[in-house]
């Protein structure tokens, strides 16, 4: 089975446009960009999605939330505002199964469905 695209990004087995990465994980563009900045932001640990997430124990969440905040700051967005969202499962259409939290920015993003 061909191993997880997020896996190997974050691996740095693909070149992408990181734009920070620390021990845990790693932000990149995103290939489909719906924005002037869209970055994704991904544990370097297969993790499936969200529900996968909620249910460890410890304090990832909590820095992946920090991790997120400085990937708004290194992009520039951070005052100007951004959206973060996560796909989970089918009906969100999560294409790629592994977490992955998108951060989008740079311009009105107009109203959130
Ligand atoms: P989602 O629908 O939430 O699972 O979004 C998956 C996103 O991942 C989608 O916006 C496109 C992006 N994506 C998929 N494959 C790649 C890739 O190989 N490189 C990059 N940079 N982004 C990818």
């Amino acid at each position: 089975m061909e191993e997880c695209i997020f896996c190997r990004i974050a691996r740095g087995d693909v070149p992408t446009g990181i734009v920070l990465e620390d021990e845990r994980f790693v932000a990149f563009r995103d290939i489909h960009p719906k924005a002037p900045q869209h970055v994704l932001v991904v544990p370097r640990e297969h993790i499936l999605s969200l529900n996968d997430l909620g249910r460890r124990p410890g304090d990832i969440g909590h820095l992946l939330l920090q991790f997120i905040v400085k990937v708004a700051e290194r992009v520039g967005v951070e005052e100007s505002g951004y959206r973060v969202l996560t796909n989970v499962g089918p009906d969100a259409g999560q294409e790629v199964e592994h977490l992955h939290f998108h951060i989008l920015g740079g311009e009105d993003l107009g109203d959130f469905r």
